[in-house]
């Protein structure tokens, strides 16, 4: 045993692994407030198919290609497909999922301000893809 002290190499031990440690703690956290869809939020089933979006809401109610939505709520979407592989896309809130046939898929958003967004299906499904946009209106609530 030289006068040799290991104190400098376990307070390096220890930043590394504080640093490892709080880097995975903030990446599990963002996954889970992605993940998480809150507890109130409102089914919306999204239907995809060549070449239109068609939007069902909790009380029945059908939208083709146009989809009305309140601010200060909470929306799940359970995107699906009738024929080929769609993508669901509103491009300004950074929704982007893929309705697949014989699934169903969730993501969820909240919009926080009233404003007219487009939708658009980001998957080439076929001769009108280009096409297959609708508008998402999003309002305050009445
Ligand atoms: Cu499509």
């Amino acid at each position: 045993m030289g006068g040799h002290s290991n104190w400098p190499e376990w307070i390096y031990v220890g930043i590394v692994i504080a640093l490892m440690t709080w880097v995975g703690a903030e990446a599990w956290e963002a996954e889970r407030l992605v993940e998480h869809v809150p507890e109130d939020a409102e089914t919306i089933i999204v239907t995809g198919q060549q070449w239109f979006w068609t939007f069902e809401h909790e009380d029945g109610t059908k939208e083709i290609g146009e989809l009305h939505v309140e601010t200060g709520k909470a929306y799940k979407f359970e995107i699906v497909s009738t024929d080929v592989i769609h993508s669901f896309n509103i491009h300004d809130y950074v929704v982007l999922m893929d309705a697949v046939p014989g699934r169903v898929n969730t993501v969820w958003f909240a919009p926080d301000a009233p404003g007219v967004h487009d939708i658009q299906c980001r998957e080439y499904c076929g001769l009108i893809h280009y096409n297959m946009r609708g508008t998402l209106y999003v309002e305050d609530p009445a």
